[in-house]
Parts: C-alpha cells; sequence; structure tokens
C-alpha cells in the first residue's frame, strides 16, 4: 500500500481538551455570568463552545438573551466571564495534566520532533505556567496572537511558522470539530482526541494520548 502522508516534523497541540480540561471552569464561569443576566445556559448549551473563541462564544450564550446588548455591554460581559474563569483556573496544578500527555511529549522530543502549542485560549500563558508546561513547547500560539479562530486555520500556522516547519509537515492534536477543521485548512493532519476522538475527518483518532505511540503518527519514510 502506498502511503502518501508526509512525514511529521511538528506536532502542534490544541491545549484545553488536549493537554490540560478546563471545560468545567469555563461551564461554571459562563453559568454565573448567564445567572447573573437571567440567561438560560445549560451544560449541553456549553458543549457548542468547545474550541470556540470567547467572544463568539458569548454570543451563542446570548442566542436565550431575552434583549439586545450593545458592544460595550458585550465586552463588559466577556471579561466579566474571564474574571470567574481565572479565578478557577487557579486551582490548576501539574496534576491536572491529562493521561499520557508527559510520556508523549518526551517521546516527542527524543526524536528531534519540534512541539507547540494552537489554542484558541487567550488564557493560554497562564494555564501552562499553573500545570508547569510553560517552558516545554518549542513555540505557542494563541488567542493573543490572531484574529481570526477556529475553524479558521491561522493559529496552527502561525504555530507552524514559529517552529519553522511547512503545515505539510505538521501534525494537530485537536478535541474540538473547529480545530479539526481548522488543522485541515491549514493543510495538516491531525489527531482527533477525547470528544473528537469519533471525529469522521481526523486522520487519527485516540480516547487520549496515553493510548497512541509516538512511531503511530510519524509517518518517517
Ligand atoms: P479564553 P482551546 C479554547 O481553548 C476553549 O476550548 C474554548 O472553550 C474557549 O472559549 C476558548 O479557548 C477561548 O478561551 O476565553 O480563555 O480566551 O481548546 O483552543 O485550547
Ligand atoms: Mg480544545
Amino acid at each position: 500500500m502506498i502511503d502518501n502522508r508526509n512525514e511529521i516534523r511538528a506536532v502542534i497541540f490544541d491545549l484545553d481538551g488536549v493537554i490540560v480540561s478546563t471545560d468545567e471552569c469555563h461551564y461554571q464561569g459562563w453559568k454565573q455570568l448567564a445567572d447573573e443576566e437571567g440567561i438560560d445556559f445549560n451544560r449541553e448549551i456549553n458543549e457548542r463552545l468547545r474550541g470556540v473563541s470567547r467572544m463568539e462564544s458569548l454570543e451563542i450564550v446570548l442566542e436565550r438573551a431575552q434583549k439586545q446588548y450593545l458592544e460595550d455591554q458585550k465586552m463588559e460581559m466577556a471579561t466579566r466571564k474571564n474574571e470567574y474563569y481565572k479565578g478557577l483556573i487557579q486551582k490548576l496544578t501539574p496534576k491536572d495534566i491529562l493521561p499520557g500527555v508527559p510520556e508523549f511529549l518526551a517521546g516527542l522530543k527524543g526524536r528531534g520532533i519540534k512541539i507547540a502549542i494552537g489554542s484558541s485560549s487567550k488564557n493560554s500563558p497562564l494555564i501552562l505556567e499553573r500545570i508547569g508546561l510553560d517552558k516545554t513547547f518549542d513555540a505557542t500560539a494563541d488567542g493573543n496572537d490572531i484574529s481570526r479562530s477556529k475553524p479558521d486555520p491561522e493559529v496552527f500556522l502561525v504555530a507552524a511558522m514559529r517552529v519553522g516547519i511547512p503545515p505539510e509537515n505538521c501534525l494537530v492534536v485537536e478535541d474540538a470539530e473547529a480545530g479539526i477543521e481548522a488543522a485541515l485548512a491549514a493543510g495538516m493532519q491531525v489527531l482527533g482526541v477525547g470528544f473528537a476522538s469519533k471525529s469522521e475527518r481526523a486522520t487519527y483518532r485516540a480516547a487520549d494520548l496515553a493510548a497512541v505511540r509516538v512511531g503511530d503518527i510519524l509517518n518517517a519514510r
């Protein structure tokens, strides 16, 4: 069988849901905001926020609002939610790193593969610091670096540029459909884990990184 997949020279990791899960903190933050505003919000709606930027998440939350909000009111609400969220993620520690992540990162480093972060989150530097991985990656790209969020490929293209590897030699690890779409739009291969472990569009699928051997995704010839 001819394998026409390119050799992988860099792996770009989404942060939330791949390296660590702060889903519950996002949910609690949005729930508190929604309760204060009298807006109906539940875990089912929260599912739609995975991988989506803060302002786009707010628009989804506001679909059930009884009134229209001005732009500056929306900015204030997004900031308020973020303050709740930041308070909650203070509790993160290295113990919250998801299964298989340290071994997988070490396996890539040992083979000379570049590793990067490609996250929608503007809190990415704070999260990485809380879990003790702020000096681990060769490069990071996050919500602070981009103007278009996933499913736009921008964040992954910035990450690839920062590690100096062409997109076709990069593999993304993602837990959200918006991220799978973004990786494919960037011309990269993608491993779906967690909530994306059943994604039909992903190049590879696994429950988590503990279930993947580094050699399986490298396609080295
Ligand atoms: P922030 P990821 C994403 O992180 C989260 O999945 C998503 O729920 C959140 O709305 C987004 O970051 C923006 O986060 O408000 O911290 O800037 O999965 O792309 O690492
Ligand atoms: Mg994610």
